[in-house]
C-alpha cells in the first residue's frame, strides 16, 4: 500500500470513527428513523395500499463490526401511514446486532446475513392487493394474441406501479432546478461522501427495480440463483432506461433529490466520464420519444436476458425472454413503429458498456475507501455490485 493510500486509509478511519460516534448519539436521541417528505403527495384514498411508494431514509449498518453482525431485513412496500399518504413504502430495516440471520441463505458465496436480494425476492410481488397475474396461462408453446395483449398489459402494470415517480408529475417539476448554491454544498462534499450519498439513492432505484422484476411474468418462475443473477447483471440497466423517464433534454438535466440536476452537481464523484456517459445515453434514449408502454416493455427486455452469466436454467430464461420479445415487438407494431426495435437492441448494447464502467469505478473508489464501501454502503448495492471475489477481500481487509 502506497503512502498516499495509507494515509487515506487512516483519515478513512477517523471518519468513520466521527460518523459511528454521531451515530451513536443519534440513535440515542431517536428510536425509530424519520421518513423524508414525500416528492409526491398521494391522491389515493387512504387505508388502501396504493402503488405510490414514499422512499424512508434507509438505515444502514455503521460499522465493520455491526455490519458483520446484523442481519438486515429488507421491506419493500411496507404500509406506511405516515402524513396524508398511505403509501407503500420501501426500507430497509436493520435489525439489532448479533440478531437472527434472515432466512434466505442459500446464495452461495454470501454470508447470509448480508444477502438483501434473497431477502427482497422472497417477498410476494403482489404484496399490494394487486390482481394476479396468471403467468401459467401465458408460457404455453404458441402464443394467442390475447396472452400476448395480457402480458403486454401486465408489464405495463407492473412498471407503472413500480416507479418512484410519475412522468406527467415530473413534467410539471420542470422548473425545480437547484440553484447554484445548492450545487456547490454537493460539489463541496468530500468524495467519499459523495458516493455514499448516490451509492443510496442509486440502491432506492434499484430496490424499485427488484419490484419490477417480481412482477413481470414468469421472472418469479425461475430458480432463485437465477432471478439473482439476472437482478445482479440488469438491474443497473433498468435503472439507467428509468433515468430517461425523468431526464430533461432542454437542460440536460435529471430529477435527482428532490430537484433536476446537471452533471456538474456530480462533480465530487470525481468520475465526470462515467457521469457524462449516463447522461448522454439518457439523451439518446429520451431522442426515440418512447411511451411509457415501451419503456416498460423495453426494461423488461434488458432484464429477462438469457445471455448473462452464471444462469442455471438458460433454457428457461429464453422461453420467458422469447415473450417479452413478442410483447415488444407487439405493441411496435400496433404503434406502427417497428423501425424502433432495432434502435432498442443498439441501446442494449450501450447499457451494457455503461455498466462495465459503473463497476471499474466502484472498483477504483473502493481502493481509496474500502471502509466507507464496506461499511456504510447500502448491503444491496455491494451484493449486485461487488463481485464475489470483491466481497472476500473486503471481509478479510
Ligand atoms: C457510481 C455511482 C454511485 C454514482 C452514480 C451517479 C448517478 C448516475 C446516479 C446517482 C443516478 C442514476 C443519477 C441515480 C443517483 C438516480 C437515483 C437514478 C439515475 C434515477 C434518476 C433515480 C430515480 C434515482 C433513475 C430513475 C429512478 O426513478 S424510478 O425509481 O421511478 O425508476
Amino acid at each position: 500500500m502506497s503512502k498516499r493510500q495509507r494515509d487515506s486509509l487512516f483519515a478513512e478511519v477517523e471518519r468513520h470513527q466521527q460518523q459511528q460516534q454521531q451515530q451513536q448519539r443519534l440513535q440515542a436521541s431517536q428510536a425509530e428513523p424519520e421518513s423524508v417528505p414525500a416528492y409526491r403527495p398521494s391522491k389515493e384514498p387512504r387505508g388502501r395500499p396504493t402503488h405510490l411508494i414514499q422512499p424512508l431514509v434507509p438505515t444502514f449498518p455503521y460499522t465493520l463490526d455491526q455490519e458483520l453482525n446484523c442481519s438486515s431485513e429488507v421491506h419493500p412496500y411496507q404500509g406506511s401511514a405516515t402524513g396524508e399518504a398511505q403509501a407503500a413504502a420501501l426500507t430497509y430495516r436493520s435489525s439489532q446486532r448479533g440478531g437472527e440471520s434472515s432466512s434466505f441463505s442459500t446464495l452461495k458465496g454470501f454470508d447470509p446475513r448480508r444477502s438483501t436480494p434473497e431477502a427482497i425476492l422472497s417477498i410476494p410481488g403482489n404484496e399490494m392487493g394487486l390482481r394476479a397475474f396468471d403467468t401459467e396461462g401465458l408460457f404455453c408453446p404458441y402464443p394467442t394474441s390475447t396472452h400476448i395483449e395480457e402480458l403486454c398489459a401486465s408489464i405495463f402494470r407492473s412498471h407503472r406501479e413500480t416507479n418512484q415517480y410519475r412522468v406527467e408529475e415530473l413534467q410539471a417539476l420542470r422548473w425545480k432546478i437547484f440553484s447554484r448554491e445548492e450545487v456547490h454544498a454537493y460539489q463541496n462534499k468530500s468524495m467519499d461522501e459523495m458516493w455514499q450519498h448516490c451509492a443510496v439513492r442509486l440502491t432506492d432505484a434499484v430496490q424499485y427495480v427488484v419490484e419490477f422484476a417480481k412482477r413481470i411474468p414468469g421472472f418469479r418462475q425461475l430458480g432463485q440463483n437465477d432471478q439473482i443473477a439476472l437482478l445482479k447483471s440488469g438491474s443497473m440497466e433498468v435503472v439507467l432506461v428509468r433515468m430517461s423517464r425523468i431526464f430533461n433534454t432542454e437542460n440536460s438535466t435529471v430529477f435527482f433529490d428532490g430537484k433536476f440536476a446537471g452533471t456538474e452537481l456530480f462533480k465530487s464523484l470525481a468520475c465526470g466520464d462515467f457521469i457524462a456517459s449516463v447522461f448522454d445515453f439518457a439523451h439518446s434514449l429520451c431522442a426515440l420519444r418512447l411511451t411509457e408502454q415501451q419503456v416498460a416493455l423495453f426494461s423488461a427486455l434488458v432484464l429477462i436476458n438469457a445471455d448473462r452469466p452464471c444462469l442455471e436454467d438458460r433454457d428457461r430464461v429464453l422461453r420467458v425472454r422469447k415473450d417479452v420479445e413478442l410483447a415488444l415487438s407487439h405493441i411496435l407494431h400496433r404503434d406502427n413503429q417497428e423501425s424502433l426495435l432495432h434502435k432498442l437492441y443498439q441501446k442494449v448494447a450501450l447499457l451494457k458498456n455503461l455498466c462495465t464502467l459503473h463497476i471499474e469505478k466502484l472498483r477504483w473508489f473502493r481502493q481509496y475507501y474500502p471502509l466507507t464501501v464496506h461499511s456504510l454502503f447500502p448491503p444491496l448495492y455491494k451484493e449486485l455490485f461487488v463481485s464475489d471475489t470483491d466481497i472476500h477481500t473486503m471481509v478479510t481487509l
